[in-house]
């Protein structure tokens, strides 16, 4: 299992929007968004590139920390 935090999630939004964006990388599954915590947790089914989940993060209004 793997955990990013996420910077500026204030509400169910933006947990939903983070959900879809890390969905729709590929590769990804169980993907779970803790709104308190400011984090997001996911198994790697694959190789996952980090890189894009930065990238696609950052699109949808938001950031990963690392
Ligand atoms: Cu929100």
């Amino acid at each position: 299992m793997t955990t990013i935090k996420i910077k500026g999630m204030s509400c169910g939004h933006c947990v939903t929007a983070v959900t879809k964006v890390l969905k729709e990388v590929g590769a990804i599954k169980n993907v779970s968004v803790d709104l308190k915590k400011g984090e997001a947790t996911f198994d790697e089914a694959g190789p996952v590139d980090m890189d894009t989940i930065r990238e696609n993060i950052k699109k949808a209004g938001y950031e990963v920390e690392s």
